[in-house]
């Protein structure tokens, strides 16, 4: 049996995988301060019931992840985290074997070998979440690059020109640059911008952003269709350049049906080369969970 832990920005999540299945689970508010050693302990906290019951622990953390040690590029996400070993500090906590790697890249294992990508040799997972996420499946394998860039999708840079979508519906306090300069995608894109976006309207945050936007209103869907439009355009720019056919969509956001539908009309759109498959993933919260602890049992002899 291989434990997992999946640590994001916002929620921290455990549990016990046996042949690609979740067989038991606990999950917990990231801490606040969200230090390392702070996430570690409630990490481990959250495995404690069942200590004793794995030999080995597969970790998926948000940021790129180079040698076991978690660089995340938002730093907002996890401040104080640049480069902490996170292999060594669970190996020294555990006296197990630990496999690292991006929380987004786990999921896209988890979802190719047992979900939405099972059997696709060139598959893309994408997380809209608190950031965008993703994870390339290339030749049937996934994709894990020295440097720890394998598909930081959310960093991939785009012209952020809101004239046509935001200024003509007024946002009340919105101020956008005249031209806006070139800017990571998840600053427009992702569960956290769409929350800046919807607070701009006076709205809670992204949910509601998004059900307005599924139940008609004009403003909130120009920002929700805009936002699903600059994914669809990397999605369209990675069919042609990696041969990605087919994709799948999870994260709180990209699991919503209104988003997946969004995506699906801007690429249908797109002249047939751009077009790879839309799904939904399948494995939904478990799939970063069952990747981690797939990536261990291949590493951890
Ligand atoms: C960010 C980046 C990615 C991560 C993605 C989704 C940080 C801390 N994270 O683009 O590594 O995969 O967010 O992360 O820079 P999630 O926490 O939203 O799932």
């Amino acid at each position: 049996v291989t434990a997992a832990l999946d640590i994001g920005g916002s929620e921290t999540r455990a549990a016990l995988v046996e042949d690609g299945r979740v067989r038991w689970r606990a999950a917990a508010a990231t801490p606040a301060e969200r230090r390392p050693e702070a996430v570690l302990d409630a990490a481990l906290e959250l495995l404690e019931p069942k200590q004793g019951r794995f030999t080995r622990l597969g970790v998926a953390v948000t940021g790129r992840v180079v040698a076991g040690r978690a660089y995340p590029l938002n730093e907002r996400t996890l401040p104080g985290w640049r480069g902490f070993d996170l292999k060594e500090a669970l190996e020294a906590r555990t006296g197990l074997p630990i496999a690292v790697l991006n929380d987004a890249r786990a999921a896209a294992y988890g979802e190719a070998c047992y979900g939405a990508g099972r059997g696709i040799s060139e598959f893309l997972f994408i997380t809209v979440s608190t950031g965008v996420g993703a994870g390339l499946v290339l030749g049937g394998r996934l994709h894990l690059a020295a440097s720890g860039l394998d598909a930081e999708l959310g960093f991939t840079l785009l012209r952020a020109s809101f004239d046509e979508v935001l200024t003509p519906l007024s946002a009340p306090s919105y101020r956008l640059p005249e031209r806006a300069p070139l800017r990571p995608l998840e600053l427009e894109a992702s569960g956290t911008a769409l929350d800046t976006y919807a607070q701009a309207y006076g709205w809670g945050g992204a949910r509601e952003l998004a059900d307005r936007a599924e139940g008609g209103d004009a403003r909130a869907d120009a920002v929700y269709t805009r936002a699903a439009g600059a994914v669809t355009e990397k999605i369209a720019d990675l069919a042609v350049l990696l041969g990605i056919t087919r994709v799948a969509l999870g994260g709180g956001v990209g699991l919503r049906p209104g988003y997946l539908a969004r995506v699906r009309a801007a690429l249908a759109a797109l002249p047939e080369v751009y077009r790879p498959e839309i799904v939904p993933a399948r494995l939904g919260a478990d799939a970063g969970l069952i990747g981690a602890a797939l990536y261990a049992e291949d590493t951890c002899s």
